[in-house]
C-alpha cells in the first residue's frame, strides 16, 4: 500500500486537487489512458470521496501504471492479479471503495479466471478495463482482444483467433453491473464509472482506450466510426435487450449495458464481520482455546 496517502482531514468538499499527486505519467503522449486516469480522478471527487477511503489497485500493464498516478492508496499488484488483491482488501476493510484497474491482457488473458469468477462472486469493487486491443507495456503483443487478422510480432501473419467480447462474457458470468465506454468521451466515461463505483456488487467499466503506439488498426478514429451510443430509451434491466445490443453493434455499444440489483458477496456469507478486521474483536474466548488445544493434547 501507498503510505503517502494524503488525507483530507477538513470537512471542506473534495475537489479534484484531492485527487492529484505531483507525478506526472510516463504513457506516450496521447494514451487513451490519461483519459481513464482523469475521468476517474473527477467520478471520486463527484462521490466527494476522502482520498483515505479510497483504494486502487492495478495489474501489470501500462495501464497498471495508473494505482500510482493519484492519491489514493494504491496497490500495483501482478500481472492478472489485480481482482484477486483487490476483493482481499474489500473483504479486509469494506468500509474502503475498491477500485481495480488494469489492460485487457491482464483481465482477459493471464487474469482470464480471476475475472470470470469475480464476477460470479459479486463482490462490491468496480473494474476498469483499459482496453486497447494490445499488450502496450511488452511493446505490441497480440492479445485476447486483438481482432481477427491483427498483426504482430506475436502473429506476423495475423491472429487467427476469435477475439474475446467483454460485455458478452460479463453477461454469461453474471456480473451485476456492465458498462462500456470510451476515453474519447471523457464525461461520458466519468459518469459510467461513477455509476459503477455507486453500484453496490461487482461493475465492469470496458473502456475502449486506444494504445498510439502499438494498435495502428484500432484508433481514435476506427472508434469513432464504429462505436455506437446506446439510445436514451435502452433500458439497462433487460438481459436478452442487452445481448441483442452487444450482437448488433458487434459489442461496440457504449453506456450503461446492464444492471441488476443483487446481494452483493459479503451480505450472503455467513459469520462475515461487516466491518475492518482492524475493528473486529479477534480475541478467541478462553473455553474456545482451552477446547481448541485440547485436541493436541
Ligand atoms: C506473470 C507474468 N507474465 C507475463 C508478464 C509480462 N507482461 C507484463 S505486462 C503484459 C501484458 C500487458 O498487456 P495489457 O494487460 O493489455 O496492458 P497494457 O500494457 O496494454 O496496458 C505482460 C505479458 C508479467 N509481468 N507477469
Ligand atoms: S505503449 Fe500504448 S498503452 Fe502503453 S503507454 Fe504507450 S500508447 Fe499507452
Amino acid at each position: 500500500m501507498a503510505i503517502s496517502v494524503q488525507e483530507k482531514k477538513t470537512p471542506s468538499a473534495i475537489t479534484l486537487k484531492d485527487y492529484k499527486v505531483n507525478i506526472r505519467p510516463n504513457w506516450c503522449p496521447g494514451c487513451g489512458d490519461f483519459s481513464v486516469l482523469m475521468a476517474l480522478q473527477k467520478s471520486l471527487t463527484a462521490l466527494q470521496l476522502n482520498p483515505k477511503d479510497v483504494a486502487v489497485v492495478a495489474g501489470i500493464g501500462c495501464s497498471g501504471r495508473i494505482s500510482g498516478y493519484l492519491n489514493a492508496y494504491g496497490f500495483h499488484s501482478l500481472h492478472g492479479r489485480a481482482l484477486a488483491t483487490a476483493q482481499g482488501i474489500k473483504l479486509a476493510n469494506p468500509e474502503l471503495t475498491v477500485i481495480a484497474a488494469g489492460g485487457d491482457g491482464d483481465a482477459f488473458a493471464i487474469g482470464m479466471s480471476q475475472t470470470i469468477h469475480a464476477m460470479r462472486r459479486n463482490m462490491d469493487i468496480t473494474y476498469i478495463v483499459m482496453d486497447n486491443q494490445v499488450y502496450g507495456l511488452t511493446k505490441g503483443q497480440t492479445s485476447p482482444r486483438s481482432s481477427e487478422g491483427f498483426k504482430t510480432s506475436s502473429t506476423p501473419y495475423g491472429s487467427v483467433e476469435q477475439p474475446v467480447h467483454p460485455v458478452q462474457l460479463a453477461l454469461s458470468a453474471n456480473a451485476t453491473f456492465i458498462a462500456q465506454g470510451f476515453s474519447s468521451e471523457q464525461d461520458e466515461l466519468q459518469e459510467l464509472i461513477r455509476k459503477a463505483i455507486e453500484h453496490k456488487g461487482f461493475s465492469l467499466v470496458n473502456v475502449f482506450s486506444p494504445c498510439v503506439t502499438y494498435n495502428k488498426v484500432n484508433t481514435y478514429d476506427w472508434f469513432r466510426q464504429h462505436v455506437v451510443q446506446l439510445p436514451e430509451t435502452y433500458d439497462p434491466h433487460d438481459k436478452g435487450a442487452a445481448l441483442q445490443a452487444v450482437h448488433d453493434t458487434n459489442g461496440l455499444c457504449l453506456g450503461v449495458i446492464y444492471e441488476e440489483d443483487r446481494p452483493p458477496y459479503d451480505e450472503l456469507i455467513p459469520g462475515y464481520a461487516h466491518k475492518p478486521y482492524f475493528h473486529a474483536d479477534l480475541q478467541l474466548p478462553t473455553e474456545l482455546f482451552e477446547e481448541a488445544m485440547a485436541e493436541f493434547q
